[in-house]
């Protein structure tokens, strides 16, 4: 039997087309994959030469769009971004940079000068104001958000309250601190332990502190405890040691002196280092555990 053979097509185009034809497609189609390539890996690029990683969630600066869901009565319909850095977790304490304008700051440092008076202490049984004269230099004024007619407080209270999800009414009125060169605030707990301050309506379970200007050297404020250190009973608070958090205009501390239990935390006591260099002003927000009624 006769086995009747076909010519490969390949062989009937190469005869037909020719073999400058062929080359000149080969040709063709090596510089597109090579100028497609380059054009491709150009747009990956991130500007420094370097083609980008999986992008980590916190790094990312685009933007963002979510969805919102429908707020209940008392909630949102917008998204509340107040960023934030964990700085430790015994205390429990969160950094917030620029958590205010520099605007801000100022107004309210301006409505604090004129009523600044020597800052004083809760005493505790058989303390006075003699034998504790040192331990707290600075001095102070303390205005509720409603006395402050520019609406400064009120804007920056509200936030607070926002960043701790603890009402508007668990705070007491700001505290607005003028630290000068050399003054300073040994450590301490804002927490009042019951059996050195007596019983207690309320205790402060966390304090937000609002820097209100840079300050050049010293001033920090200071947790000594912080994750368990300096706890071998030779600490004598003073001492300006463990974490120091560097006051800068518009940033925000915020802290918990009480465990979710309601205990004292005995890492978050704290305090302030002498100021070196230029001056030091704080507003301070202590937040109870229970509403404010005064
Ligand atoms: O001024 C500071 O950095 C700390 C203030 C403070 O400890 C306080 O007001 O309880």
């Amino acid at each position: 039997m006769k086995v009747k053979t076909v010519k490969g097509s390949w062989s009937f185009r190469t005869n037909k087309l020719g073999f400058p034809y062929v080359f000149l497609i080969c040709i063709f189609f090596f510089l597109a994959g090579f100028f497609g390539s380059v054009l491709f890996f150009h747009s990956q690029d991130d500007g420094h030469g370097m083609r980008p990683g999986p992008r980590l969630l916190e790094s990312s600066t685009e933007e963002t769009e979510y969805n919102l869901l429908l707020a209940g009565e008392s909630g949102d319909n917008s998204i509340t971004s107040i960023p934030f850095q964990v700085l430790s977790w015994q205390p429990r304490a969160l950094h917030f940079p620029n958590f205010a304008t520099a605007e801000q700051c100022e107004s309210i440092v301006d409505i604090a000068k004129a009523g600044l008076k020597p800052s004083t202490l809760a005493l505790r049984k058989g303390e006075t104001e003699d034998n504790t004269k040192g331990i707290r230099t600075s001095s102070g004024v303390f205005i509720s958000a409603s006395e402050d007619k520019t609406g400064t407080l009120e804007v920056i209270e509200e936030k607070i309250a926002r960043a701790t999800m603890i009402p508007r009414t668990h705070g007491e009125a700001f505290n607005i601190l003028r630290y000068e060169i050399g003054q300073r605030y040994n450590s301490h707990y804002d927490a009042f332990n019951p059996s050195e301050y007596g019983p207690q309506k309320s205790n402060r379970m966390a304090s937000f502190l609002l820097y209100l200007t840079d300050v050049q050297e010293g001033g920090e404020t200071m947790f000594p405890f912080e994750n368990g250190l300096n706890m071998d009973g030779s600490y004598g608070y003073e001492s300006c040691i463990g974490l120091k958090v560097r006051p800068r205009k518009g940033d925000g501390l915020l802290f918990y002196s009480l465990f979710p239990n309601g205990t004292i935390d005995p890492t978050s006591l704290h305090g302030s280092c002498p100021v070196i260099k230029g001056e030091k002003w704080v507003a301070t927000k202590w937040i109870r555990d229970q509403e404010q009624y005064d």
